[in-house]
């Protein structure tokens, strides 16, 4: 057989295996016998070797376009062998694209994000401002500003967490309260003064209702002629807001605390009888924040004229109160980072109240 001849057999064995193949994998099979090291079109390479300069003229360019032309047509089999697949898989998983998307999972917001954002958005609607400050805090914010003298007992190391002393004898702390915050402000800027302050706040102590770290919000106004009368419409009006109660009973109980005078204690009706819980109905009181009018030495320390300038603040455990509204039982369950805990008691996180109301009117 001369050049031509053979070339024609291979090209023709070749081409009609590669146009009946079935399968990528007899595609392959077919690409290392034509073109592979030990294949056909190779074996027949080497023979150029023995060949006259004459014949080698010939059988060269021939046996190239030979391996061009199976190579040319592997590829083309296996672009219409992935089409049918393509195609069959599409008929076969028919996509519908009308049906609802499958849900993300999505995160929830812990309770006290939760109530926090609601205490936040009630002070908001007042016309309060958010103030923050830092949780490491020095002796004069935290204490001696408000009125807590030297001996009282709020200051001794089993209730505050102090850091270790400097070279000039003070040692910061971690806030035992946010009200350092209040007087950052009222160092910093002349009033009025309209703000709320939820934070971080520790305090050395833990077993069922105490956490060594836990969450306060505080408020506070000050302006001229400021008195009692604001104080508890504020604190009404925000315990109805909180709780949904609209005639919720409220009662100023008269306390004490070194930064107000007079202070007082605010309890909501409730009742909790024969193991059972209700908020604004029966016979029983429960406490839920602490409150006064700022003390005239605060004012003071903080460069402020009782005469021209008085205020009224409150205090309350975020904590505390999102056990009671949402009728948790063991606070230090608020800090397990347990995902069935927190998806039980969890928010969602977009359930933004008043854009709710406002979309579905
Ligand atoms: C409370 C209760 C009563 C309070 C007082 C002040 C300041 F800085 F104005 F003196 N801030 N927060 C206060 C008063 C806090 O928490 C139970």
């Amino acid at each position: 057989m001369d050049t031509d001849e053979i070339t024609a057999e291979i090209r023709t064995e070749f081409l009609d295996a590669i146009a009946g193949a079935e399968a990528s994998d007899d595609l392959e099979r077919l690409r290392v016998a034509a073109l592979g090291k030990k294949g056909r079109i190779s074996q027949l390479m080497r023979g150029l070797g023995a060949m006259s300069e004459l014949e080698r003229k010939r059988a060269g360019p021939a046996y190239n376009r030979l391996k061009t032309d199976i190579a040319d047509a592997i590829e083309a089999r296996r672009r219409v062998l992935d089409a049918t697949a393509l195609a069959r898989r599409l008929a076969e998983q028919g996509i519908d694209v009308t049906l609802p998307a499958r849900p993300e999972p999505t995160g929830s917001l812990h309770p006290v994000s939760q109530v926090l954002d609601e205490i936040t958005e009630i002070f908001a609607d007042m016309g309060f401002a958010i103030a923050e400050g830092p949780d490491i805090e020095t002796d004069f914010n935290n204490f001696t500003a408000l009125n807590i003298p030297p001996e009282h007992p709020a200051r001794q190391m089993h209730d505050t967490f102090y850091l270790p002393e400097k070279d000039d004898g003070s040692r910061l702390l971690l806030r035992t309260h946010t009200s350092p915050v209040q007087i950052r402000t009222m160092m910093a800027s002349p009033p009025p003064h309209r703000i709320v302050i939820p934070g971080r706040t520790y305090r050395c102590d833990y077993d069922m209702t105490h956490t060594p770290m836990f969450h306060q919000i505080e408020g506070l106004v000050v302006d001229r002629e400021t008195h009692m009368g604001h104080l508890k419409g504020c604190l009404i009006d925000f315990a109805r807001a909180f709780f949904e109660v609209a005639d919720l009973p409220l009662r100023f109980r008269p306390s004490y605390f070194p930064f107000t005078e007079p202070s007082a204690e605010v309890d909501i009706g409730c009742s909790a009888r024969d193991g059972g819980f209700r908020i604004g109905k029966g016979e029983d009181w429960m406490e839920i924040l602490g409150c006064g009018m700022v003390h005239d030495r605060v004012l003071e320390n903080c460069g402020l004229d009782p005469a021209e300038y008085q205020g009224f603040a409150f205090g309350m455990g975020i904590d505390r109160i999102a056990m009671l509204k949402y009728g948790i039982r063991d606070l230090r369950s608020f800090f397990d980072s347990d995902l069935r805990w927190l998806r039980h008691y969890g928010f969602a996180a977009l359930d933004v109240p008043t854009l709710g109301q406002g979309l579905s009117r």
